[in-house]
C-alpha cells in the first residue's frame, strides 16, 4: 500500500432557502457533511415564509410568498437531511447539524432568544430526526470578528466547525492525493474518464483502480462522477458548483436576464414548467456539455421528463419540469367546478410527518411519463370572487381569479380515454390525491371506482421509483410511506383519517375514526376507493349484514349517506361482542401472557409490530432503545399498538399473529378468546 497522507477537504455550498433548492440540492449531497440550516430569528417562524433576494448593491428583492412557514421548512431540511444520513449509514458519526437564527441583536431580551430556541427545538423533539441537531444557537452576526465583543454563540459556531473539519480529513494514499491536485492544476470544469485515466497513470495509480478513486472523491463532494448514467459515465465533472450552477440556470430566473424572457419557450417553461429544446439547447450551448447530456441528468435525477403537449412545436423534444413553477397557495380541495362525481381526498403520508423533500415533483415527473397520464392544461379556468375594497364590495363587483392547474406543489392530470381529472397535490404533511369525473357516470365504459384504484396502483408504483432515486439506489422501508383515507364523517370537523384501514379492505367493511369509534359504513365518495365486496365471502355473512351490504354496494343513483348511515346500527349489533372488543394498554398483561401461552416467538417482534400497523421507525426506535432484547421490545412494541390510535382487538391481533407466520399462535389466540 502506498503511503497515506492526510488530506482535509473542504467545500462549501451556500443554497438559498428557496424551495426549489429542497427539489434540487438531495442530489447533490455527499455524506461527509456539516450543516447549518440558517433562518431569521427576527421574525416569526410560524408566518409563511418568503423568498427573498439581496442583490449586490444592498437592494432587496422579493419573491414569491410560499405556503409554508419557516418552522415547516427547517422541519422538512432536518428530514431530508436525516434521511440522506441514514441511506449512507453514518450511524457512526456524531450528528451534526446545527440550527442558526441569525439577527440576534433584533431580540434584545435573553428570554425572547430562548423563546425562539424553544420554538426550533420543538420542531425536533421527538422526531426520529431529534438525535441529527447538535444545537440551536441565535447568533448576532454584527458583533462578528470583533474579538471581546464577539457573541459567544458565534465563538461556539467557530469551533464546532474547527473540530468537524479536523474529522474531515481522511487518509488518502500520496498519489491519489496528486491525481486530484492535477485536477485542479487543469482548471477545467468536465474532462473525460479517459483524460482522467490517463492522469492518474502518470500519478502511478493503475488505470483499473482510477474508476474506484473517481468514486471516492464523488463520494467527498470533490468531483462528480456518474458511472451508472449512460450519458455521463465517460465524464468527470471537476467543478461540482459550476455544475450545479449551470444547471440551476433555468430553475432560477437567470435566464430572463439574457434576454430570452420574452420568448414563447421560456413563457412554456415559466407558465407549463415545459423546457423545450430549442431552449435547453441554447441556454447550455456553451457549458461544454452536451446539452441532451444534461437533460439526460435531469431525466436520471427525476427532475425533469420527457412529454409530449400541445404547447410547441411538436418536432421538439419537451420536458416537464415542476420545479421551476410557482407554488401554488390557494385551498387544495378548490379543482375545476362543473364534476359529475368525485372521489374523497386520499393522503400519501410519512413517517417523518412531511412531505420529504424533492419528493412531489419527483412524483410528479414520475406519473407524467405513464402512458395512461397526460398533463392537463386544459383545466386552467377563471372564477368570480367578490372583489376586495370598501367600494367594490359596496358596488357588488367581483373580480376574476385565475385558477392554473399545474405549480410546482400541485399538478393536474389526465387519466384515460374519455379523461378524468386526477390532481396531486403537495399539502406539506402529505400529498393529496383527487379524482374526478366531469362525464357522467353511465356514459363512461370504465367506472370511476375502477380507476381511483388504478390511480392508487400507478401512485405505488411511481412513488417506488422516487424513493430509488432520492437514496441512490438504496431501498428505503416501505413502511415509513402509507395511503390514508381523509374521514368523511362529517363535513366540519378537521382533516382525520379513516382507522385502521387498508386496500384489502371492501367497501362493504364497516370503518372507524378517532371522532367516531362507532363504525359506519363507507359514503359513495369514500367507496371508491376500495374493491367490492369478494363474493365468496357472502355465505359467511349474518344475514343482517348482508342486506346492508347489498344496498351499498349497487350503484347508486340517490342519498348514499342515508343509505349507508341506516345500515350502521345493523352492522355493530350483529357482529360478535368479543370480536370489536377494543383493547386498551390495560390488557398488555393479558396479551403477554396469552402469547406466551400460544408460545409465539418474540424474536418476530418486529414484523409483528410492522403487521399491526405501526412505523418501521418508530419499532427500529424501540429496538436501539431495549438493546434488541426480544421480550422487552414485544412489549413495548404492544404498549404502542394499545396506545396509539388504532383498532386494537383480539381479532386483529390473531390476524397479525398468523401473518408472521405463528399460525398455531394465532389459532390459539382466537380458541382461547372463542373468536371465529
Ligand atoms: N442586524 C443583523 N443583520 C444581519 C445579521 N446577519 C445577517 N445580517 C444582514 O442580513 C442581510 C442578508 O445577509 P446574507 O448573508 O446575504 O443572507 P442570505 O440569506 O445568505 O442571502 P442570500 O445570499 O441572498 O441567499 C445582510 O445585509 C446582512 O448584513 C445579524 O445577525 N444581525
Ligand atoms: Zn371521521
Amino acid at each position: 500500500m502506498a503511503k497515506l497522507v492526510v488530506q482535509p477537504f473542504l467545500h462549501i455550498w451556500d443554497c438559498g432557502g428557496q424551495p426549489v433548492f429542497l427539489e434540487i440540492l438531495p442530489a447533490f449531497l455527499t455524506p461527509r457533511t456539516m450543516f447549518l440550516l440558517l433562518f431569521d430569528a427576527s421574525k416569526d417562524i410560524k408566518e409563511r415564509w418568503q423568498s427573498r433576494q439581496n442583490t449586490p448593491d444592498g437592494e432587496m428583492l422579493f419573491d414569491e410568498v410560499v405556503n409554508e412557514s419557516t418552522s415547516d421548512l427547517m422541519a422538512k431540511w432536518m428530514s431530508t437531511i436525516h434521511s440522506h444520513l441514514v441511506k449512507h449509514n453514518k450511524d457512526d458519526t456524531s450528528p451534526s447539524l446545527y440550527c442558526i437564527g441569525t439577527r440576534g441583536d433584533k431580540l434584545k431580551a435573553k428570554w425572547k432568544r430562548n423563546q425562539v430556541k424553544k420554538q426550533i427545538q420543538f420542531l425536533f423533539e421527538k422526531k426520529e430526526f431529534s438525535d441529527l441537531i447538535k444545537d440551536v444557537l441565535i447568533i448576532d452576526n454584527t458583533t462578528s470578528g470583533r474579538g471581546e465583543k464577539e457573541d459567544p454563540s458565534i465563538k461556539k459556531l467557530r469551533k464546532a466547525i474547527g473540530d468537524f473539519i479536523e474529522k474531515l480529513v481522511v487518509p488518502t494514499p500520496v498519489n491519489w492525493v496528486l491525481f486530484r491536485k492535477a485536477f485542479q492544476e487543469l482548471k477545467q470544469n468536465v474532462i473525460s474518464v479517459s483524460d482522467a485515466i490517463a492522469i492518474g497513470v502518470a500519478c502511478h495509480i493503475p488505470a483499473t483502480d482510477v474508476p474506484e478513486v473517481l468514486k471516492f472523491y464523488h463520494e467527498l463532494g470533490a468531483v462528480l462522477y456518474y458511472p451508472q448514467i449512460e450519458c455521463l459515465k465517460n465524464k468527470v465533472i471537476l467543478n461540482p458548483k459550476w455544475f450545479v450552477d449551470t444547471i440551476g440556470k433555468v430553475f432560477t430566473l437567470e435566464g430572463c436576464e439574457e434576454g430570452w424572457s420574452g420568448t414563447r419557450r421560456w413563457y412554456v417553461l415559466r407558465n407549463n414548467g415545459v423546457l423545450v429544446q430549442p431552449l435547453y439547447q441554447e441556454v447550455w450551448q456553451s457549458s461544454g456539455i452536451d446539452p441532451e447530456e444534461i437533460i439526460e441528468l435531469l431525466v436520471h435525477f427525476r427532475l425533469a421528463a420527457q412529454v409530449q403537449t400541445e404547447l410547441y412545436d411538436s418536432r421538439f423534444k419537451q420536458y416537464f419540469l415542476p420545479a421551476v413553477l410557482p407554488g401554488y397557495t390557494g385551498d387544495p380541495n378548490e379543482v375545476r367546478p362543473g364534476f359529475k362525481l368525485r372521489a374523497s381526498p386520499v393522503h400519501i403520508t410519512f413517517s417523518t410527518g412531511y412531505v420529504p423533500p424533492g419528493f412531489f415533483t419527483r412524483l410528479a415527473t414520475a406519473v407524467a411519463t405513464n402512458a395512461n397520464v397526460e398533463l392537463n392544461f386544459e383545466s386552467d379556468y377563471t372564477y368570480a370572487v367578490p372583489a376586495s375594497g370598501f367600494f367594490n364590495q359596496l358596488l357588488n363587483r367581483t373580480s376574476k381569479v385565475e385558477i392554473r392547474s399545474i405549480y410546482r406543489n400541485r399538478v393536474c392530470f389526465s387519466y384515460g380515454h374519455p379523461s378524468d381529472d386526477f390532481v396531486l397535490t403537495d399539502v406539506n404533511k402529505a400529498i393529496q390525491i383527487d379524482v374526478l369525473r366531469y362525464a357522467p357516470e353511465s356514459s363512461h365504459p370504465v367506472s370511476l371506482k375502477l380507476v381511483c384504484q388504478k390511480i392508487l396502483k400507478l401512485l405505488d408504483e411511481c412513488c417506488q421509483k422516487v424513493e430509488k432515486t432520492l437514496h441512490h439506489g438504496h431501498n428505503p422501508h416501505q413502511s415509513s410511506r402509507r395511503i390514508q383515507y381523509v374521514c368523511q364523517c362529517s363535513p366540519s370537523s378537521d382533516i382525520h383519517y379513516i382507522q385502521d384501514i387498508g386496500a384489502e379492505k371492501t367497501s362493504s367493511d364497516p370503518v372507524y375514526c378517532k371522532m367516531e369509534r362507532i363504525p359506519r359504513s363507507l359514503t359513495i365518495k369514500e367507496s371508491l376507493w376500495f374493491k367490492e365486496e369478494r363474493k365468496n365471502l357472502e355465505k359467511e355473512t349474518p344475514p343482517a349484514l348482508k342486506d346492508a351490504n347489498n344496498d351499498d354496494t349497487i350503484p347508486k343513483t340517490k342519498s348514499a349517506n342515508e343509505a349507508s348511515h341506516s345500515s350502521i346500527t345493523q352492522i355493530s349489533k350483529s357482529k360478535d361482542d368479543q370480536q370489536k372488543v377494543l383493547l386498551s394498554i390495560r390488557n398488555l398483561a393479558e396479551i403477554l401472557e396469552v402469547l406466551k401461552d400460544g408460545h409465539f416467538q418474540t424474536t418476530k417482534w418486529i414484523d409483528l409490530g410492522l403487521h399491526l400497523g405501526l412505523f418501521y421507525d418508530d419499532l427500529k426506535t424501540i429496538e436501539t432503545r431495549y438493546n434488541r432484547d426480544p421480550d422487552q421490545c414485544l412489549r413495548e412494541c404492544l404498549a404502542s399498538w394499545l396506545k396509539g390510535s388504532f383498532e386494537a382487538t383480539w381479532d386483529r391481533l390473531a390476524i397479525a399473529v398468523g401473518k408472521v407466520g405463528e399460525t398455531t399462535a394465532a389459532t390459539y389466540i382466537r380458541s382461547r378468546k372463542e373468536l371465529k
